[in-house]
């Protein structure tokens, strides 16, 4: 059934409720003298390039191949469209590995047609911190797919990050493979309604008219919470504090430390927003909320070619309401013309998702952890993940 992931260190379906096994890494990490010193054999029309995200002409490489044959939803009507600033910010935290950023070529024409990514980042199982990759953007042009190239880009990551000392990673996937330690989600919060009836995204609901849909969506004008203001870099060390506080109560949640809050969270236009509340008595830090762009193209539509959405991110509420935190999100999200408000119902996300009118998207995400087992599949109520 999975010619390739039935030989890789991960939870295997037979596996699923034996509780004979223990939780942690499946095998031991090798000495490095015994990781495989020379890359994997492509098919030999092709061949390794290891991508340069700070050179401008490489990132509009990976961004062409990605805005064209990236993920798409099941009914082929949107495909992810990362920009070429999220893609090099995404590729580029503290401590990044220029050599995990793996694309294949035609020898011939040198056109970049498949790639791969990972990153480094600490990753707590329970109360285990653990040095991981976060593999990202797999992407096979659309016409070399099925000709196993996949499982070799894989073997080809795994080792590099093998040699880098790491021997476990992390990612996301909309399919089911070997064996997800959750399933999460997707929901939708429509902020222009009307655009995405329009661009098939959403469907006008039974007994609703256009323009009673576009009045239940409705929000204020400007966040409600008093002290809400975007995050600056001064608030990098009371955000990092936060957040690592709230972090710890989930089973699977990154080890952020300050270099990691700035990169991640420190707003960057049209890449990553964060908000957060200030005390207006106390001046303390209470509250913290965040979302990425992504947006997606519309395929076949005459009207609109993107469609622009906002992702949640990393939520803490200590003082104001989630739910309230979470509105004046969706309200700075319209402001700046995001037609829709993703989330997952990962973290505590359940408890605002249908009081602030999200519904249930068509898609699902997988969360993998490879080389590492746990030992009952999570809720996703449990997980502090968000990958991008
Ligand atoms: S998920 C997004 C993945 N990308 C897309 O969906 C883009 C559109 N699709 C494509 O480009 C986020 C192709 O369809 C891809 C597969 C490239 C997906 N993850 O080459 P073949 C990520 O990037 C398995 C893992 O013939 P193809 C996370 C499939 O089950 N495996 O297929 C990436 C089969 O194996 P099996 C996937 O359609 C995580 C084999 O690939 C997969 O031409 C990667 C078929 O290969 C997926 N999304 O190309 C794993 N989709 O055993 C990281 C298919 O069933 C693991 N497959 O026979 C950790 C590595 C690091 C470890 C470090 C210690
Ligand atoms: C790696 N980081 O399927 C991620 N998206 O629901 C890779 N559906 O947008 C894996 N099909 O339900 C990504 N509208 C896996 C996800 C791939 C993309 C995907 C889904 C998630 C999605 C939309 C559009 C469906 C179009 C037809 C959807 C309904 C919205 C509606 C709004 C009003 C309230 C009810 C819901």
């Amino acid at each position: 059934r999975h010619a390739f992931w039935e030989t890789q260190p991960v939870g295997q379906f037979k596996d699923v409720g034996d509780s004979s096994l223990r939780e942690g890494p499946i095998e031991p990490p090798t000495p490095l003298s015994e990781v495989k010193p020379e890359p994997y054999n492509l098919p030999s029309p092709y061949e390794w390039a290891t991508c340069d995200m700070e050179s401008e002409e490489t990132c509009n490489e990976v961004y062409t191949l990605l805005m064209n044959n990236y993920v798409e939803d099941d009914e082929n009507m949107f495909r992810f469209n990362y920009s070429k600033e999220f893609l090099s910010w995404a590729l580029r935290p503290p401590g990044y590995f220029k050599s995990w950023h793996i694309g294949v070529r035609a020898k011939v024409s040198k056109k970049l047609v498949a790639f791969i990514t990972g990153i480094p980042a600490r990753i707590r199982v329970r109360d285990e911190v653990v040095k991981m990759a976060e593999i990202n953007f797999l992407c096979v042009h659309k016409k070399l797919r099925s000709k196993r190239l996949a499982p070799v880009m894989i073997k080809e990551v795994t080792r590099r990050v093998h040699l880098e000392n790491i021997w476990q990673a992390a990612y996301t996937a909309g399919v089911v493979l070997p064996t997800p330690i959750t399933t999460c989600q997707y929901w939708h919060r429509s902020l222009n309604p009307k655009k995405l009836i329009d661009v098939g995204f959403s469907r006008l609901g039974a007994r609703m008219t256009m323009s009673r849909t576009v009045k239940l969506y409705k929000l204020p004008d400007s966040p409600v919470t008093p002290g809400f203001r975007k995050m600056e870099l001064r608030d990098v060390p009371a955000v990092t504090r936060l957040l690592r506080n709230y972090l710890s109560q989930f089973v699977v949640a990154p080890d952020f430390d300050e270099d990691d809050v700035q990169h991640w969270l420190l707003p960057f236009e049209s890449v990553v927003d964060s908000y957060l509340v200030e005390s207006p008595e106390t001046h303390e830090i209470t509250d913290f909320c965040s979302f990425y762009t992504l947006p997606s193209s519309i395929l076949g539509n005459q009207t609109y070619s993107t469609l622009k959405a906002a992702y949640s991110y990393y939520n803490v509420a200590t003082k104001t309401p989630l739910l309230q935190l979470m509105n004046d999100a969706l309200i700075v999200a319209k402001q700046k013309d995001f037609d829709v408000f993703n989330a997952l119902d990962v973290m505590e996300n359940e408890s605002f998702l249908k009081e602030l009118k999200f519904g249930p998207g068509d898609g699902q995400l997988h969360y993998y952890l490879y080389n590492y087992r746990i030992r009952n599949e999570l809720k996703p109520s449990e997980l502090g993940l968000v990958l991008l």
